[in-house]
């Protein structure tokens, strides 16, 4: 009797230990901690997997795949494995529910079906279902293994979407040709305006020891088709080309080709000084010019397919062409000449602005780059930023791409969050894109938006490009919060097809990332869509920019004045005094507004026609003059602020309602962080009234609550800790 006790307690016990292995097992299996990103292929209900499990039966590919087409193998089998529960086995015959994945050339199953494959260039793909011989078989084809990676992917994401694939017939290729992140990656493992931790690359430990984690951050980026990533900041050290790092850079790239990115570097156009030990780097000094050429040789040495250059020239501090009286085309071309033996570009920033310059800062860049139209190489790209200025929360599109028609010209957007509350605010960087890209430039005519700019359909030469400063870090979650994912996603979607519209694209990103319920996809796509405008009203409404603090860009400073540059101070931008507030861009002031085409720029010469998003940044406005709203613009002022304020409130109202439908650990993450929004917001809001007040003199319209502290509490908040300086 005792025995048989005894034997049960044990049985019990290991039984218990069992369960509890078990348990531990599965909540890891569904731990969602957002590593995965939108490539979570966690498994579909049973019936889903069962008809899964039946229409994909097996994989026909070529017998000998490159790495690219190896690379689509494995996410389809580690995709489908998890979605379905059963990894579909490698086969060679055809047989009903085959996925035949291939080109032309290296799939005779795909050569035999006569596909539509020629417009889709040698990255698009198409994918089909089709019958072949009485079998039915879904098909992902392209006229490259790159094609195939990126179809690969799309059948996943539908997949994963919960879509069937009985009908399927999606064909797709991209508008832009260079796809590419820019990370402001320091050497030393600190990331410039980095708000998810250190930087993914750990130079230190390069070449011997590759983290696994750069082959996952090269798939999540192929699944969006980003092509191409410029691995170190822009505010570039010579150091980066010294062979001990070109080795270092070669293991990245060699981690990140077969999943089709091409690596740039980051270069400080004075090299030839710090590391050639040359006397100067004047770019048409022929030593120099040998200099580049030879650095380019041994880059491409290593890296047979390194991309090229990104360059910051003579702005904020950074060498450049001017400091030898050449221009920036000088300056391009001779990198451009090193790296074109190879097919390396250069992508020269038109982030330029000078401290010895007096004219309003957002004009500069055109000031100096315009009448160099023509004039660059034919493969140099001029990288402009979204905004004249700098990545505010709004600004109007740069005046550069309504210009310069012989120019090649890329986008430059942010993905990190600098000025938009860094990852610990939620914004959704979507509608801002969507915005600038959506803007006519009236270059060619009416229609000629930044998205045909950037894409090249107005028949402008050259490359095309776009380019995101990147959001991504070492923390588990690559981008400082759940939601700062999407901004990554809705980048990489935007370079793709510079035309797809930002609520789609959130609600794909919803579905991967959270689960196709319908309901719970539209809620979470309500709470993005209204994010980023409910940031512009708490920080800077009304097309004001700039009046972020000192350094850090964080917290509200509107009325920082002891910058010694004067563009460097947000009093600089809002212009406001005791009679009204914003900054004159018409002929009566800076006349910024003559950079743009006679359409554009009638349409914001007239305070009266100029949308009230951009009224700031265009006029100085009096406090008393009343608005097309029916308030008068120290009223409007106030409303904004309030109105950002109750739309986070409502953002965090939304999501808790979402408890329970969404996974407990991300659910949690994301409601704390909501409250620091909230929390924030008020801060903005109460800190910028209570400075406007102290300089309109004007009470606060009734219902508009007072401040809850006096100015000089604002004032006096110190973050000497602040992440990414
Ligand atoms: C500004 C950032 C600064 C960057 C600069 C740039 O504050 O850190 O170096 O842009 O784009 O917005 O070069």
């Amino acid at each position: 009797m005792l025995r048989k006790g005894v034997d049960m307690n044990a049985r019990a016990r290991c039984l218990m230990v069992a369960l509890l292995a078990l348990c531990c097992a599965m909540s890891a299996a569904n731990a969602e901690d957002g590593y995965d990103l939108w490539l979570r292929y966690r498994p579909l209900a049973p019936t889903a997997q069962r008809q899964l499990q039946a229409d994909i039966t097996g994989i026909v590919a070529t017998t000998q795949p490159s790495p690219l087409m190896q690379s689509a193998l494995a996410e389809l089998a580690r995709g489908i494995g998890g979605l379905s529960g059963k990894t579909p086995p490698r086969t060679q015959a055809l047989r009903d529910g085959s996925l035949v994945i291939g080109t032309a050339a290296s799939t005779p199953a795909i050569a035999a079906l006569q596909l539509p494959l020629k417009d889709l260039g040698d990255e698009g793909y198409l994918l089909r279902s089709v019958r072949q011989q009485g079998r039915r078989i879904t098909v992902v084809a392209a006229n490259s293994d790159r094609g195939v990676l990126y179809g690969s992917f799309a059948l996943l994401a539908q997949l994963q979407g919960g879509g069937r694939i009985d009908t399927l017939d999606i064909s797709s290729a991209p508008r832009v040709q260079l796809r590419m992140l820019n990370h402001w990656d320091n050497l030393d493992g600190r990331v410039e305006r980095g708000y998810a931790g250190a930087s993914l690359w750990d130079w230190w430990r390069l070449p011997d020891v590759t983290d696994p984690r750069y082959r996952d951050y090269a798939r999540a980026n192929a699944s969006l088709g980003i092509n191409a990533t410029v691995v170190n900041n822009v505010n570039a050290v010579a150091v980066i080309l010294r062979p001990d790092y070109i080795a270092k850079v070669k293991a990245l790239a060699d981690v990140f080709r077969p999943y089709g990115i091409r690596l740039f570097l980051a270069v400080r156009f004075s090299s030839p000084l710090e590391l050639g030990g040359l006397k100067s780097a004047d770019p048409l000094d022929p030593a120099v010019r040998a200099w580049w050429r030879a650095k380019a040789d041994e880059i491409y040495a290593a890296i047979p397919d390194f991309g090229g250059f990104l360059v910051k020239a003579n702005s904020e501090g950074q060498p450049g062409p001017a400091d030898y009286g050449r221009t920036h085309a000088d300056g391009a071309n001779t990198l451009a000449d090193a790296l074109r033996p190879h097919g390396g570009v250069v992508l020269w920033r038109a982030f330029v602005y000078s401290e010895k310059d007096v004219q309003d800062r957002a004009m500069q860049a055109y000031q100096q780059l315009k009448g160099l139209d023509g004039k660059f190489a034919e493969n140099v790209v001029l990288q402009v930023k979204n905004g004249p200025v700098d990545f505010q929360p709004r600004e109007p599109f740069h005046p550069l791409f309504g210009a310069m028609p012989k120019t090649a010209l890329g986008m430059e957007f942010q993905i990190t969050k600098e000025y938009l509350g860094f990852s610990t605010h939620l914004a959704y960087l979507g509608t801002l894109y969507e915005e600038v890209l959506r803007a006519d430039t009236y270059s060619n005519g009416a229609g000629s938006t930044v998205a045909h700019v950037v894409d090249g359909s107005l028949g402008r030469p050259g490359i095309t490009a776009m380019a995101g400063v990147a959001n991504t870090g070492r923390d588990r979650n690559w981008s400082g919060s759940q939601f700062d994912q999407a901004n990554w996603y809705a980048f990489g979607r935007l370079a793709w097809n510079p035309q797809a519209a930002a609520r789609d694209i959130a609600a794909d990103w919803a579905r991967l990332t959270f689960g196709t319920d319908a309901r719970l996809v539209e809620d979470i796509v309500g709470i993005m869509m209204r994010s980023r405008e409910a940031v512009v009203n708490y920080m800077t409404p009304l097309g004001l920019a700039h009046l972020m603090a000192t350094g850090h860009h964080y917290g509200p400073g509107p009325w920082v004045a002891d910058q010694s540059r004067p563009e460097w101070n947000p009093v600089y931008y809002h212009r406001a005094d005791a009679n009204g507030i914003g900054f004159d861009r018409t002929a009566t002031g800076s006349n910024a507004l003559s950079q743009y085409a006679a359409p554009v720029a009638a349409r914001f010469a007239d305070p009266e026609r100029t949308p009230l998003e951009y009224l700031l940044w265009f006029h100085h406005v009096s406090w008393d003059h009343r608005l097309s709203s029916g308030r008068t613009l120290w009223e409007e002022l106030a409303y904004r602020y309030d109105s950002g304020v109750k739309s986070v409130a409502s953002m965090q109202a939304d999501w808790a309602k979402l408890a329970g439908r969404v996974d407990t650990e991300r659910h949690a993450e994301i409601a704390a962080m909501l409250g620091v929004q909230l929390r924030e917001a008020r801060w903005w809001r109460d800190a910028s009234l209570a400075y406007w007040q102290s300089v309109s003199g004007r009470a606060l319209p009734p219902g508009v609550a007072a401040p809850a502290q006096s100015l000089s509490y604002y004032q006096g908040l110190q973050f000497p800790f602040a992440p990414g300086r």
